[in-house]
């Protein structure tokens, strides 16, 4: 007797199947922008239509399904921004993380059980004639995500190479119409010493994190609005449910989980350059000639080898970023 086996669904491998939640929230998208569900979303960048890198774990899509645009993801990549040098680990990257609200050992991912990223709401607020408090749901789907691949430098002198998913954070700016006044932009992270440990424990430092850039800075096309890693939502070790990433600067200037962004005609105070003002500059731009006051810059430890490779000026990206500081380098 011929035996035909028809799966039920607690028998299909879980990455086959599509999350009902997903499902749903994509035909409700489509719905409402009264297209024919299967209708392509076309991307407003021209190369916004190539293959997403994969998740190298430990990390599905599925984990994430009340994410803020859950269903974007994974977004296509935009290969105008690729790097020559293979991508880090996921599980590494995920595992060696500078996120100080949860501790200040590089193990975050086992700090973060009662941290609650959903749902989230940006304000953006000062100098613009468009002040708004956005769901971050309603402002991925306003912007849209693309996937871009960035090299990575922590000011620690470890560096990786990985694919994250965002836009161009001067979709936003340009969306809350900056006042002509305005040449500065902060950023603030979230406050919550229940949900985030290290804020009731290291009391020496200034919580919430906060971070500026000069807003043409902030208006450069590198300049990322960052949602997602490797195909999927962050986890809460990367800065769920979004943070910034700045790639030709080091790493702290990228701030997590920010809850406010602020326009001003003042350069903003920062958290390290307050706190330990003759190491972290305002500008801190990836440099291999200046060297921290402890420790060399020339070069950087690959998160996965272990290699020592050169650090790079601007960290890869002077092409595109020196014009910023007409030959200098601000520190
Ligand atoms: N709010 C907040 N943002 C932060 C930090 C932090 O401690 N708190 N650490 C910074 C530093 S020093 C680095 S190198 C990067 C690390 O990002 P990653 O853990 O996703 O690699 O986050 C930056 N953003
Ligand atoms: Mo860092």
């Amino acid at each position: 007797m011929a035996s035909i086996h028809i799966p039920r669904p607690w028998e299909i491998p879980q990455r086959l199947v599509t999350p009902e939640s997903r499902y749903l929230s994509r035909r409700r998208f489509m719905q409402a922008l009264g297209l024919a569900s299967g209708a392509l979303l076309v991307g407003s960048c021209a190369n916004a239509q190539e293959t997403p890198n994969k998740s190298s774990g430990p990390f599905t899509l599925d984990e994430f399904p009340s994410a803020p645009g859950f269903d974007l993801y994974p977004a296509a990549a935009n290969r105008g921004y690729s790097v020559d040098r293979p991508l880090t680990d996921e599980r590494t990257a995920s595992r060696y993380n500078n996120f100080y609200e949860f501790t200040t050992s590089k193990d975050v991912y086992r700090h973060v059980r009662d941290y609650n990223p959903y749902p989230w709401t940006v304000e953006v607020t000062g100098m613009c004639d468009n002040p708004k408090r956005w769901d971050l749901d309603m402002l991925v789907r306003e912007f849209g995500l693309e996937e871009r691949v960035y090299r990575f430098r922590c000011v620690e002198a470890w560096s990786m190479v990985v694919p994250w998913t965002g836009f161009a954070l001067n979709k936003l700016l340009v969306a809350s119409q900056p006042q002509s006044q305005a040449r500065f932009v902060r950023f603030v992270s979230i406050l919550r010493p229940d949900e985030l440990p290290g804020q009731k424990k290291y009391d020496y430092y200034k919580w919430p994190y906060y971070e500026g850039l000069r807003l043409d800075e902030a208006m450069h096309e590198l300049s990322f609005f960052t949602t997602g890693i490797y195909g999927h939502p962050l986890p809460k070790q990367h800065g769920a449910p979004w943070r910034m990433i700045v790639p030709w600067k080091y790493g702290y200037k990228g701030a997590k989980s920010i809850v406010k962004i602020e326009l001003t005609n003042e350069q903003p105070h920062t958290f390290w350059n307050d706190s330990q003002p003759k190491e972290y500059g305002f500008y801190s731009n990836v440099n291999p000639g200046r060297d921290h006051p402890r420790w060399s810059q020339a070069s950087e430890r690959v998160l996965d080898s272990g290699e020592r490779i050169a650090t790079l000026m601007y960290n890869g990206y002077e092409a595109q970023v020196a014009g910023l500081y007409e030959g200098r380098d601000p520190f």
